[in-house]
This record gives structure tokens, C-alpha cells and sequence, in this order.
């Protein structure tokens, strides 16, 4: 029988999962949490008080390869597993949430939009620059009056001789006052939901930060103007045709988030155990006793739970039979579960659980948008109900 073992790393992998990993997933997992640990986490409770992301990060990133590392090596990418991709999202979010949105939006967004639904000749303009972060995409879908219902949009592609004038607002845009581009999803002239890279500095196009965040304050939120904004034909994503097109990308970043989510609650997990177990109260350590005791252990149940979730998900994905349904079910309970986590892990930490001092009432905060944002709990419970039950209850 084992001894037993409360170091760090026995929570991280509490079922052995490493067991069931490649050297290369180790590898460029345990790569990012070095640079995580020395870079992001002394400075990231600072950068989230004063509401900055820390840009001069983006080429250390891009070193690290976490921009598009599944793609082609000839767009710039390295062409590794989705399991390990969803490792670097985990690492990156065990320091916030809002630098693994960076990354998200980056590659399972706006790469991916032009890695799926552009053509050869925009692939190899932008995607392997966008692989050194030399240019910075954001991916516009959402609207002021359009979330959770994205095909009831405004915006539209109106055709004119050379192209499109783009007229529209976009809201609640990751990385939007930070990007060379955009992808802007709009509905063309037959009303066909259909994607555009939009440079950012086109006349008639202009970003507003929205500052009064209480989540993701390490992340920049944009809402996006567009007004009559040409864009030459070269610029349409030839392959992008109806709202499954935007949604296509969605999976990719959903299923980074059912990553992501990991690493905020193995950050939260550890960060109260080693509270609990120097904190004294009564004369012990307050993991001395069986209440915390039992949240903590609740906390690493449900971290469990969501490791071995992700995991078959990346193994469905590699062997291309993953459902996007599935990736709903993991996004929406990843999120959900880190959120109780956080949670637990913030009242674990009594009066200092309030202090951004420590990371769990940040990740808490920040989770309240992981929660709703690429579709809320609710609108993923209602996809995989449709799935599971073939009737749609939206
Ligand atoms: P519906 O009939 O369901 O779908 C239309 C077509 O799309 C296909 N499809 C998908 N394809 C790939 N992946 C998915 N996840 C897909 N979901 C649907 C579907 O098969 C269909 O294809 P076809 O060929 O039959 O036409 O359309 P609906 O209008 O009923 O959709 C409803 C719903 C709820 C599924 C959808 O609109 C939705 O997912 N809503 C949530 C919106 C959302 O997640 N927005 C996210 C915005 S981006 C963001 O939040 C970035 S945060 C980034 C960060 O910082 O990390
Ligand atoms: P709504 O659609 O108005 O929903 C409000 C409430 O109603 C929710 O609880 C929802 O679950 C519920 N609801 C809606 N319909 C139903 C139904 N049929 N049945 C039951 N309940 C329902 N978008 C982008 O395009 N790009 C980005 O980069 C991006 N980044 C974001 C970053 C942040 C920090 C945030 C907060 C959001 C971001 N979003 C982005 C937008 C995000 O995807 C939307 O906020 C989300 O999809 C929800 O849309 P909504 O806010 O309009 O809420």
C-alpha cells in the first residue's frame, strides 16, 4: 500500500492519468506550466486588479507554440495532438482565465476560421504569423441583441463592386482593441450568415474597450464597430456558408475551455489544501478537521471528474469521432464544476478567500463568464437535450 501523499502533485493526478499520456503531451504540458508559474502567476492578481493584459507576454507565447500547435507545420502550427493543446490551455488557465481566452480565441477561433474556411492563399498570408502572434485576431459572432441566438444578427455583408460593406455592432469581443483582425460573421445579401477578415484598421471600423468588467479583468472585452466598412473579395472566407460555419469554430474553442476549466480548479484545489493544512484554528490546522476535510476532498472529486471527461474527449477528437454534442456536455459541466470548485476553495480561505492575494476569488470571478460565455450552461444543456432526445426546446 502507498503511502499517503498530499504533495501538489498527487492532487494534479490523483487518477494517474499521466499513465495515458505521451511524452510529447508531458512535455509541452510541463513547458507551459514552468513559464505559467515563473511569468504569470507572481504578477497575474496585479494585472487583473488593474484591469491590463500583459502583451509583452505574446512573443514568449508564441515561443511556446500555443498559438494553432495543432495546425499543419506549413501554417505554422506543430501539429500535436488536441490532447495536448488541451493541456497548454489548462496550464495557461491554472494562471487565469483570461490569458487561456487569449490563446482560445487566437487559435480555436480566428486561426481556425481561416485554417477551416479560408482559402490556400489566406492560410499561408496569415496563419503562420498569426503562429508568432505578429498579427492578433479577434472573432466577432456575438451582438448587443444577438448572444445565445447568433443566426438572428444584423450585420450585413451588403455587395458592392470589389467586395462588401460591412455595417454592424459586434459586443463582448476577446482580444478586440488588441487585433490586427478580425473575423466578422455577417449576413450577406441572401441573408446567408457568411465570415469576412476584417482589418482593424479599415475605415469606418472601430473597437471600444468595455472596461467595467467584474470577471476576466486580464482580458481585453471589446465591443466592435463596423460601419460600412469595405472589404475587398479576397477577404471572404470562400468556404464559410450559414451560421454552422461560426458554430464550426465554436467547437474548437469550447473544447479548450473543457481544458482551460481544469487548471483554474487544480489551481484552486492546491492553493487550499496548502492553506488548510498551515491555517490553524482551535489549536490545529484547519485540515485537521472533517468538515474542510470534506470540501476539499468534494473539490478534488469533481477536478477528477473533469480530467477524465477531457481526456476521452481529446482521444474522440483524435481518432475523429468526437461529436460536438459531446463537446457541449464537457464545456458546459467543466465550467460549472470549476465554478463550485472556486468557489468551495475561496470559503476554504475565510476573510483572506476575498483578497486577490490569493487566486481563487479571481478564478471565481473569472469563471462567471467561462460559464456563460461560447454558450451558457443553459443554451448546452438544451444542445445535448436535442441530442440525446431529438426534440429541440430552444
Ligand atoms: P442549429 O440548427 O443548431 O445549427 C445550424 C447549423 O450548424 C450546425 N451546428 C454545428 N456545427 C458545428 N459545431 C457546432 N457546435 C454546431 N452547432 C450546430 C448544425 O448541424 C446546423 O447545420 P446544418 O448543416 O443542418 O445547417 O442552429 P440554431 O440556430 O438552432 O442554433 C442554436 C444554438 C444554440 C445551437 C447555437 O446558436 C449556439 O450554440 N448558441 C450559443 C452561441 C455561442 O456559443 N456564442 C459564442 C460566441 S464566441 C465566444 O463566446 C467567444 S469567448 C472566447 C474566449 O474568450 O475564450
Ligand atoms: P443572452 O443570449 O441574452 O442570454 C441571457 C440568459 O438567457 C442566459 O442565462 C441564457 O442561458 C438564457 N437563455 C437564452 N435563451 C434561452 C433558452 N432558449 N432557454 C433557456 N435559457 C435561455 N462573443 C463573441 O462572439 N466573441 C468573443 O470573443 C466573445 N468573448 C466574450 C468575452 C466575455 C468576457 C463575455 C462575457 C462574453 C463574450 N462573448 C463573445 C459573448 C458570449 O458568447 C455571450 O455573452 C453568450 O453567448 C451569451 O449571450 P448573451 O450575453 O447575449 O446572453
Amino acid at each position: 500500500m502507498a503511502q499517503v501523499d498530499n504533495s501538489t502533485s498527487r492532487i494534479d493526478d490523483y487518477f494517474d492519468l499521466d499513465s495515458q499520456l505521451s511524452s510529447d503531451e508531458i512535455q509541452v504540458r510541463d513547458a507551459v506550466r514552468k513559464f505559467v508559474d515563473a511569468k504569470v502567476r507572481p504578477l497575474a492578481g496585479q494585472w487583473w486588479q488593474e484591469g491590463v493584459f500583459p502583451t509583452e507576454l505574446i512573443p514568449q507565447l508564441a515561443e511556446l507554440g500555443v498559438f494553432g500547435p495543432t495546425l499543419p507545420e506549413k501554417y505554422g502550427g506543430a501539429e500535436l495532438t488536441p490532447v495536448a493543446y488541451g493541456l497548454m490551455m489548462q496550464e495557461l488557465e491554472r494562471g487565469d482565465s483570461g490569458l487561456r481566452s487569449f490563446a482560445s480565441v487566437q487559435s480555436g477561433l480566428a486561426m481556425y476560421a481561416i485554417y477551416r474556411y479560408g482559402s490556400e492563399a489566406q492560410r499561408l498570408q496569415y496563419l503562420p504569423q498569426m503562429a508568432q502572434g505578429k498579427i492578433i485576431g479577434c472573432f466577432g459572432l456575438t451582438e448587443p441583441d444577438a448572444g445565445s441566438d447568433p443566426g438572428s444578427m444584423r450585420t450585413v455583408a451588403t455587395s458592392v463592386p470589389g467586395g462588401v460593406r460591412i455595417t454592424g455592432v459586434k459586443r463582448w469581443i476577446t482580444n478586440g482593441n488588441l487585433a490586427q483582425i478580425a473575423i466578422v460573421w455577417a449576413k450577406d445579401d441572401q441573408g446567408i450568415i457568411r465570415g469576412y477578415i476584417v482589418p482593424t484598421d479599415a475605415p469606418g471600423f472601430s473597437a471600444r474597450h468595455i472596461a467595467t468588467k467584474a470577471s476576466m479583468r486580464m482580458s481585453v472585452t471589446s465591443e466592435l464597430y463596423l460601419d460600412n466598412v469595405f472589404v475587398p473579395q479576397e477577404n471572404q472566407l470562400v468556404e464559410s456558408k450559414g451560421l454552422g460555419s461560426p458554430l464550426g469554430c465554436l467547437t474548437q474553442a469550447r473544447y479548450g475551455i473543457a481544458w482551460g476549466t481544469i487548471g483554474a480548479a487544480l489551481d484552486c484545489v492546491n492553493v487550499a489544501a496548502s492553506y488548510a493544512q498551515t491555517r490553524i484554528a482551535f489549536g490545529k490546522p484547519i485540515a485537521a478537521t472533517q468538515l474542510v476535510q470534506e470540501r476539499l476532498v468534494d473539490m478534488l472529486s469533481l477536478t477528477v471528474n473533469m480530467q477524465l471527461k477531457a481526456l476521452q474527449l481529446g482521444r474522440l477528437y483524435q481518432s475523429g469521432g468526437l461529436r460536438y454534442p459531446q463537446v457541449s456536455l464537457t464545456k458546459r459541466d467543466n465550467a460549472r464544476s470549476a465554478l463550485v470548485v472556486a468557489r468551495m476553495a475561496r470559503e476554504i480561505l475565510g476573510g483572506n478567500g476575498i483578497s486577490v492575494d490569493y487566486s481563487p476569488i479571481r478564478h471565481l470571478a473569472n469563471l462567471e463568464t467561462v460559464d456563460t460565455y461560447e454558450g451558457t450552461y443553459e443554451i448546452h444543456t438544451l444542445i445535448v437535450g436535442r441530442d440525446m432526445l431529438g426534440e429541440s426546446a430552444f
